[in-house]
């Protein structure tokens, strides 16, 4: 069906007559505010691995090409003018030790594409990381990774958005390869030896992953850990959530509600999920409604307190073609925000006091699982005179086509 203006309209009417005409306004106003990150390798030849090595036609093969998809892709949505990059894939000439100049010009190239450079990650998993990164057992590879974030905390300050996110890939494949006690003290000293030359005013994000690529033990699985090493960093440090880095069943928007509760300032990076860290398109779902609602609750979408969080997508699969996945992305964060936004909790604080249970999470689901906030998300769209449909305009944009001939 066409998602004309009378389809808005009666969506909304009915949002209203549900919700309130307040909750609806507000929904779309903050669907026009949100803000998130595309990041650079998602456009670019990622993928592949042991079972082919297929990249979807069009996709980016340097890093002008990566920005003139990000700079399209921020047309369509206006909501994603910031892009975060990898040091070893975006500034590095060797793939070893990054590099300022690269860095200073890949700045020139999203200006004049009307973007931002954003989010600064240095790259620990490439080359020569095979025996981890901070944990490795070698001081002199050590010593190249610290230069790296040293050098990343230059660029966030002077170059990019005063943010850093730390992703470490150490780690174990057998019990008995390391000492894990070893490999923790070695992490924590290598970050406080980096961060000691990260100028205060750069935020030093420290993700969290519970596997993969070490299958028995990786040296920051969990939130408590990210926490207590952004605790030894200082103030300008925090937490990194990445979707799909826990265990199944794992209650993430509860791992959100504590570290807002803690007052630490975090990250999150958005994808989808089905077997392990599968950097799937966002999809909308109940789990990242139910996310979006901790989020709202603890006023770190859309802050006017200063207390926002940093939001990212982080995907990278390999099959579907990268800007439709992108766009889709953003339209199901979009979806999840307006509906968490929906949720009537004084109502649910009443029935709360009555020890009504299902009746509260009756009125719960009917915003995170029942409304259909389509049309919220359109008519936010409308009046930032954006398309109401971004995969829809994309795919009849014909910019595909040009790409193709890359
Ligand atoms: C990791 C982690 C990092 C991302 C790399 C590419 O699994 O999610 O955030 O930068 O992948
Ligand atoms: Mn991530
Ligand atoms: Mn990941």
């Amino acid at each position: 069906m066409e998602k004309n203006k009378k389809w808005i309209e009666n969506g909304l009417k009915n949002l209203k007559e549900e919700f309130g005409e307040e909750k609806v306004n507000k929904a779309v106003d903050s669907v026009k505010k949100f803000e998130v990150e595309i990041p650079s390798w998602t456009l670019g030849p990622f993928g592949g691995g042991r079972f082919g090595n297929y990249t979807p036609p069009g996709y980016a093969k340097n890093i002008e090409q990566k920005l003139d998809d990000a700079a399209f892709i921020n047309k369509l949505t206006g909501a994603t003018s910031y892009i975060s990059t990898h040091i070893l894939w975006d500034f590095s000439k060797d793939g070893l030790e990054g590099d300022y100049e690269i860095a200073k010009r890949v700045k020139v190239l999203c200006e004049e594409r009307g973007l931002k450079l954003g989010t600064i990650n240095p790259t620990y998993f490439l080359t020569g990381s095979e025996k981890g990164s901070f944990t490795s057992p070698s001081s002199e590879t050590r010593k190249r990774y610290i230069r790296q974030t040293i050098l990343g905390g230059k660029i966030a300050k002077e170059l990019g958005n005063g943010m850093m996110n730390l992703w470490f890939p150490d780690g174990s494949l057998y019990p008995g390869q390391i000492d894990l006690k070893t490999a923790y003290m070695r992490m924590k000293d290598t970050l406080l030896e980096s961060s000691s030359s990260i100028p205060k005013d750069v935020t030093i994000f420290i993700e969290y992953k519970v596997f993969e690529p070490g299958t028995y033990s990786t040296t920051i699985p969990d939130w408590g850990t990210s926490y207590l090493l952004a605790k030894t960093v200082g103030k300008n440090a925090g937490v990194l959530i990445d979707l799909g880095h826990h265990h199944h069943g794992t209650n993430i928007e509860q791992i959100v509600a504590t570290l807002i509760a803690e007052k630490m300032r975090c990250g999150f990076h958005f994808n989808t999920r089905y077997a392990a860290d599968d950097d799937h398109a966002v999809e909308p779902n109940q789990e990242l409604a139910r996310i979006f609602y901790e989020l709202v609750k603890g006023d770190v979408v859309i802050s006017e307190k200063g207390k926002r969080w940093a939001y990212m997508i982080d995907q990278a699969s390999g099959r579907e073609n990268r800007i439709h996945a992108l766009l889709h992305s953003v339209d199901s964060l979009q979806i999840s925000l307006a509906k968490a936004i929906l949720v009537d909790t004084e109502r649910i604080e009443e029935l709360r006091e009555k020890d009504e249970i299902i009746p509260a999470n009756r009125i719960f689901n009917d915003a995170i699982l029942n409304a259909d906030v389509r049309p919220i998300v359109a008519q936010a769209r409308l009046e930032k005179g954006l398309p109401v449909d971004p995969v829809k305009a994309y795919i009849e944009s014909g910019y595909q086509k040009e790409i193709d001939k890359r």
